[in-house]
């Protein structure tokens, strides 16, 4: 079987169609590609591993392993491994603390150099994201062979995270295959063309006109004004070290992150303060309650109470647990409140998992006029970028877990750099003991805005 004969194997066995297609993202488009069923069809299978295996440059020597990306890609690998004999190994999909011994199924040895195997490249996310969880045990990711490259735009993909990238065939090729044999259009292979170069994907643009969120503008806002993507965590449990501290700080920050719940001297008084202070030096109030009951529990815990939250803080912190109606118990009924939704935790061996987090950025995306964006974190700079690229810039990201020169607490947190934070596409950092815990909170505040703006500046 040559490429030609595999092209028209997959038309016939409706791997590839044309008409108008609602694809995922609710977008018609006039042709879909869907390889899952080639399992059915072995001699299909079969053949396309022997086609991958002669169209690998070097297959036999360059790879020790070859890793199938979940789902798709691992009857695929699983093919060209019995042909080619190198053993195979499968990243668990669901598998939320990548890094430990269970996270990669099969036998192999740190620094092994892999072979990612994937049915279609469209984004490249999938395979950005494999890449990670085998870097995390040790592996080797140097090449991906993709069987259907379906972008439109396919030059700038090398540069990205340096990944070399094999297509065995294109959209093109498949077009002009069916042309050729008279089983598309001339009309139809045109319509073709066009959709995908009107669909190239688009990076989300840096700075947003406007979110259509007041908050989130608001919060945008403040940043460029104020030079500073730091958001302070003060969670000190002394309302006078409290208000030393942010009065040391406050220039320097675009929001103030509160634990309320950790003073001890709680008073009316100090919101009083508090608001005022943060009015005159323009730094917005954010607390992090991270909401999580029933709609009717949370919208009590944010508007009564001794804390009254809905009273004084421009944002909180939800977690979507208990489902999207938390945000109605909690926004219903009022105006410039809004929230960050908990997307991923810099917590060690947290129990969200990538399922989690995707559900709760489609409802974020849903719901923005009460959702300015999402608390998340990542370990690697590659981690961090594949989660910014799930929303769009009018969304943000906020990043826990930030420390200069420190990898972790004894309580499980982890940190990464405020630089690796923002390289990989934060749009805030948020940062608290690295601040407050050191010797002098105003010097410590500058060099945090200092490398976070730097770097946003240079990207
Ligand atoms: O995943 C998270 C989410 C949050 S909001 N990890 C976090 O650390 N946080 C909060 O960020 C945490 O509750 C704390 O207030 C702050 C980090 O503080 P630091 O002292 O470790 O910088």
């Amino acid at each position: 079987m040559d490429k030609t004969d595999f092209i028209l194997s997959l038309f016939e066995v409706g791997a590839v169609k044309f008409g108008e297609f609602t694809l995922k993202s609710g977008i018609s488009s006039p042709f879909y590609i869907n390889l899952r069923q080639i399992i059915s069809h072995p001699d299909l299978l079969n053949g396309l591993s022997k086609l991958l295996s002669t169209s690998i440059p070097d297959i036999g020597t360059t790879y020790s392993r070859l890793a199938g990306v979940p789902y798709t890609g691992i009857p695929i690998a699983s093919a060209l491994s019995i042909r080619t004999k190198i053993p195979l190994i499968i990243p668990r999909k669901e598998e939320k603390s990548y890094g430990s011994k269970d996270s990669v199924i099969g036998e192999y040895a740190a620094g092994d150099n892999v072979l990612l195997v994937e049915d279609i490249i469209t984004s490249g996310e999938s395979i950005l994201e494999t890449r990670s969880a085998l870097e995390k045990v040790g592996l080797k990711v140097s090449a991906a062979v993709v069987v259907i490259d379906r972008r439109a735009v396919r030059n700038d993909f090398p540069s990205l995270h340096g990944l070399q990238l094999i297509s065995l065939i294109t959209i093109d090729d498949v077009l002009k295959v069916l042309f050729e044999k008279s089983l598309l259009t001339q009309e139809q292979v045109i319509t073709v063309e066009r959709f995908l170069r009107d669909s190239q994907i688009q990076k989300p643009k840096d700075t947003p006109i406007s979110s259509g969120n007041s908050l989130t503008d608001r919060l945008i806002e403040n940043i460029k004004a104020k030079k500073s993507n730091v958001v302070l965590s003060l969670d000190v449990t002394k309302s006078g070290e409290f208000m030393k501290i942010l009065e040391s700080t406050a220039d320097h920050i675009c929001m103030l992150k509160t634990h309320i719940d950790i003073l001890e001297d709680f008073s009316r008084q100090f919101i009083d303060e508090l608001q005022i202070l943060c009015k005159e030096k323009k730094v917005l109030l954010f607390e992090d309650r991270k909401f999580a009951d029933i709609g009717n529990t949370v919208r009590m815990q944010y508007r009564s109470g001794i804390y009254r939250i809905a009273d004084w803080a421009d944002f909180v912190t939800v977690h979507l647990i208990a489902g999207e109606a938390i945000l109605d118990g909690l926004f219903e009924g009022l105006s410039q409140r809004s929230s960050f939704l908990l997307a991923k935790m810099s917590a060690k061996d947290n129990l969200i998992s990538e399922n989690y987090t995707r559900k709760v950025i489609e409802i974020g995306k849903r719901r923005s006029s009460v959702v300015s964006g999402f608390i998340g974190h990542g370990q690697t700079i590659d981690e961090i970028a594949s989660l910014r690229r799930k929303f769009p810039a009018d969304l943000l990201l906020l990043m826990p877990g930030v420390q200069l020169g420190n990898k972790g607490d004894n309580l499980g947190q982890s940190y990464i750099t405020p630089e690796m934070a923002i390289s990989g596409g934060a749009d805030a950092i948020i940062v608290g003991r690295g601040i407050t815990h050191s010797q002098n909170p105003s010097d410590a505040v500058k060099r945090y805005q200092e490398a976070a703006w730097l770097i946003k500046n240079l990207s």
